[in-house]
């Protein structure tokens, strides 16, 4: 009898960090897509995952990584550049589809609460949709070296559909003027975003 109680005991003690540790995740963070990206960019082609469409604003070889971490209610997202041009600022947003020899592929900018007012022909450009809270925007500053880095917080996470690609804009910096919401010029460069696998990943961990 005794040697029972024992043991229930220790059974009790074993599980409850775990029960615990379950507990604090919420049903979003635990359906919530993990998104990532890298690639040193390449002439467009049919099979690459990061290409520029601008040799002289990105050029070949420059490298491109992204990530898209869900916590809780919200996704941070992460963009580290190099080989870029030195001291410049670059507009940088995540669009609907995969990259594509054809820019005009990759889509709209992604939205989490989408503008019913977008078409094909006119993405969305007013603010109240075409905002950094409602879309991925990573716009980056290089330095002397052309490296640089940004992040984000979007109060979103992606579940059953979320962003292709990011890109990367002519621009220096995302225009926010109603009627110009969210644009940033000609696309010069694309990389893919891939779902990383999240079974067992802590997504708070991996920042
Ligand atoms: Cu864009």
């Amino acid at each position: 009898m005794r040697r029972l109680t024992l043991a229930t005991v220790i059974a009790v003690v074993a599980l409850t960090p775990t029960a615990c540790a379950y507990k604090g995740l919420t049903m979003a963070a635990q359906n919530a897509v993990t998104l990532h990206g890298d690639g040193a960019l390449t002439e467009p082609n049919a099979t690459s995952t990061a290409m520029t469409y601008n040799t002289a604003l990105a050029p070949v070889g420059s490298r491109l990584n992204v990530a898209f971490n869900p916590s809780n209610e919200s996704t941070n997202a992460q963009l580290t550049v190099s080989g870029l041009l030195p001291n410049r600022g670059y507009a940088v947003h995540a669009h609907t589809n995969a990259c594509a020899t054809d820019p005009a592929v990759e889509g709209p900018h992604y939205q989490n609460r989408v503008d019913p007012a977008a078409t094909p022909q006119a993405p969305s450009t007013n603010p109240e949709y075409a905002n950094p809270s409602n879309e991925v925007w990573l716009d980056v500053r290089t330095d002397a070296t052309g490296s640089g880095t940004s992040r984000t917080t979007v109060p979103f996470v992606f579940t059953d559909r979320g962003p292709g690609s990011i890109v990367v804009h002519e621009g220096m910096q995302t225009e926010t003027a109603p009627g110009r919401a969210g644009e940033a010029g000609a696309r010069i460069a694309c990389l893919t975003l891939s779902a990383v696998q999240p079974k067992g990943v802590d997504p708070r961990g991996s920042r």
